[in-house]
């Protein structure tokens, strides 16, 4: 085997720079460019200060002018705009949960979809309530999924999820009435607040965006999480690879980008099937090569091994490699900018949900029912799409490193199983890792999640942050976007336990694991929370006591706000590298970054400068620990 080495993040930008050089010949538009174009950034908006709610305004706080036409102070403003985003990502995560559940229900034994993983169907329809018994497994598969879409509108009631969580959190969530209701009402009782004329009290806006997080992760993203898992297998260890190397020059190159496995998933299956590479090869090709970018990507990656060609500021560079026959796309951080630019080569940008609707792409609509047929002609257009290349602008950069990725909770439970440990005699239990923690062979862990952002050298900060922290001897669970950077950079590479404290190499030996564990796309940010609960029921520690902490350092989407609030609001402090639109007021961002954990024992930390942002966190683990006593 050769020597391992990580890949920098001077060597990913060399790539982007060779890249970004075909671009120019064909008169490619970047986000590099469009960045320039639009910084420096407005004031008003970024301090969350301007408020455009209703047609008498817009209005924007000055010392000149300290209130809107209405009378609505900074405060008021600046919460309103911070729960309307939150709004946005727990719909926008929840409707993914939703899509999800509409794809079991139409699951049948003949049919798309199956179901895959039968112990969590059983396992989900014994929480939902619905009888097993004598039943086939597809009437049960409906029912469960039907329960699950009630959810999303209930007239009462909590979210049923919410009961996995400690006693403990529950009862705070109940205390601080901010348990969360109906998914759906969660989302609309927050436009609705925000309306003109109803809340402007900090406070009470601060409060519903920490309920609407909630509904978003103990609700509709667990829910995508769990269905998935039914529909396409519960992820367990496979190994996988990342970056653009992973293209193949020879193939047919198909990238699936953005998030719901529905689509990916049947795009996969139809490519691997022999009637497609054969027609692959009659045109000229040697096989087909599916790759993917975002969370899809992390879908396919956790479940088939699917190559992982980038995270998000990297979507513009597989079109730029000229080697990319279809990039095909569903819903969620997906450029607009993949029209124009896939119009400067020979690419074929797909798009494919009523949701994600965009110029200059091919619109070739997917549907649960028609599913098969569906991802055959979309395999089948990029496959008579790669007589079009101009061999003239192919260059793949040869980069790339190998990843052991699948680490939902069940597999972490599998893997401490196999660690005889004389404390414990049971499996199915956390408490080897709650005694590592306990002894200070692992100082902690770190949950790392989120985007890239142009405002943060993309990757930098996440790869940096994981390094020190797996050198100061704390594990790191990883998903989404980060989760890709580290696997880029070769984090998730079981060598990688080289570069860690003589702690977590140790459990990185005996358990036989990555010191970075890929948990998977953001709607699994749910697993977490589920091990977050586990640990916490083991160790009979609250959830805010453990020695665990979240982290976004280069998040930019309005879902990054809901998970920063659901982490938050269970009891998990978090760190952000970039400032959310919020600093405009003095009420809210001290609620944020501290008034809130009256209510939750959690709040926020926003460091934008990234070396600190580490030491940061690694102090806080530290004074969690010297609470605890060990
Ligand atoms: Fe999107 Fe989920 Fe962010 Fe990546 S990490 S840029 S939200 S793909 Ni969720
Ligand atoms: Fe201005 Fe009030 Fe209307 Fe907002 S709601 S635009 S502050 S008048």
């Amino acid at each position: 085997m050769s020597e391992f080495k990580l890949t920098t993040v001077e060597e990913f930008e060399a790539a982007t720079n060779r890249l970004l050089e075909t671009g120019a010949k064909v008169g490619a538009d970047s986000w590099q460019l469009r960045v320039k174009n639009q910084t420096p950034h407005c004031k008003f908006g970024e301090s969350g200060v301007c408020c455009r709610i209703c047609s008498m305004g817009p209005c924007r706080i000055t010392p000149k002018a300290p209130r809107g036409i209405c009378g609505c102070d900074v405060h008021g403003i600046v919460g309103r705009n911070f729960l309307r985003f939150t709004a946005g990502g727990a719909a926008t995560h929840s409707d993914h949960g939703r899509e999800i559940a509409h794809t079991l229900y139409t699951a049948s034994a003949d049919g798309n979809y199956h179901v895959k993983d039968e112990e969590k169907l059983f396992r989900l329809a014994g929480e939902f309530g619905v009888e097993t018994e004598n039943r086939d497994v597809y009437d049960i598969a409906h029912e469960v999924a039907e329960k699950g879409l009630m959810e999303y509108g209930k007239p009462f009631g909590h979210q049923i999820f919410t009961k996995r969580a400690p006693e403990y959190t529950q009862e705070i969530w109940d205390r601080e009435e901010i348990r969360p209701r109906a998914i759906d009402r969660e989302v609309s009782c927050a436009m609705h607040m925000t309306h003109m004329g109803c809340s402007s009290k900090a406070e009470a806006l601060i409060r519903q965006a920490l309920r609407n997080g909630l509904s978003d992760g103990w609700g509709g993203s667990m829910m995508g999480t769990e269905f998935s898992d039914v529909l396409f297998g519960t992820p367990k260890e496979v190994e996988t690879e990342a970056n653009l190397g992973v293209m193949v020059e020879e193939n047919v190159n198909i990238v699936v980008h953005g998030h719901d496995p529905s689509l990916s998933e049947m795009i996969v299956e139809c490519a691997e099937s022999k009637e497609m590479i054969d027609y692959a090869k009659s045109m000229g090709a040697q096989g087909i090569t599916i790759s993917g970018v975002c969370c899809t990507s992390n879908e396919v990656a956790m479940r088939r091994g699917i190559p992982m060609a980038g995270n998000f500021l990297q979507q513009e560079n597989v079109v730029l490699t000229g080697a990319c026959e279809a990039i095909v796309v569903d819903v969620q951080c997906i450029f607009p900018a993949l029209g124009p630019l896939s119009k400067c080569f020979h690419t074929k940008f797909i798009t494919t949900s009523p949701i994600a609707q965009m110029p200059d792409s091919e619109f070739i609509r997917f549907n649960a029912k028609t599913a098969g047929e569906n991802a055959k002609l979309i395999v089948k257009t990029a496959i008579e799409n790669f007589k079009n290349r101009n061999k003239d602008l192919v260059y793949i950069p040869q980069m790339k490193q190998k990843a052991v990725v699948g680490f939902s909770v069940e597999q972490i439970e599998k893997k401490l199983d196999t660690v005889t440990n004389t404390h414990v005699d049971k499996t199915g239990t956390m408490m080897p890792l709650v005694d590592c923690v306990k002894s200070g062979v692992l100082r902690g862990a770190v949950a790392m999640v989120g985007c890239n952002n142009p405002k943060i050298r993309p990757d930098a900060a996440h790869i940096e942050l994981m390094k020190k922290l797996i050198a100061n001897d704390i594990i790191l669970v990883v998903s989404g976007c980060s989760a890709q950077a580290a696997a880029k950079a070769g984090l998730m590479d079981k060598r990688a336990k080289d570069l860690c404290g003589a702690g977590l190499k140790r459990v990185c030996e005996l358990v036989d694991i990555p010191p970075v564990l890929h948990m998977g796309s953001c709607v699994d940010i749910s697993r977490m929370m589920v091990l977050a609960a586990r640990i916490a029921k083991d160790s009979g520690w609250n959830i805010s006591q453990i020695p665990l902490v979240g982290c976004a350092p280069e998040w930019m989407s309005e879902k990054a706000v809901s998970i920063g609030n659901y982490v938050v609001a269970t009891g998990i402090d978090t760190y952000l590298g970039v400032e959310p639109y919020a600093y405009g007021s003095s009420e809210v961002d001290g609620l944020l970054k501290g008034g809130i954990r009256d209510w939750v024992e959690a709040a926020y930390t926003v460091e934008k400068d990234i070396d600190k942002l580490g030491d940061m966190m690694i102090a806080r683990i530290e004074e969690k620990r010297a609470a605890l006593g060990i």
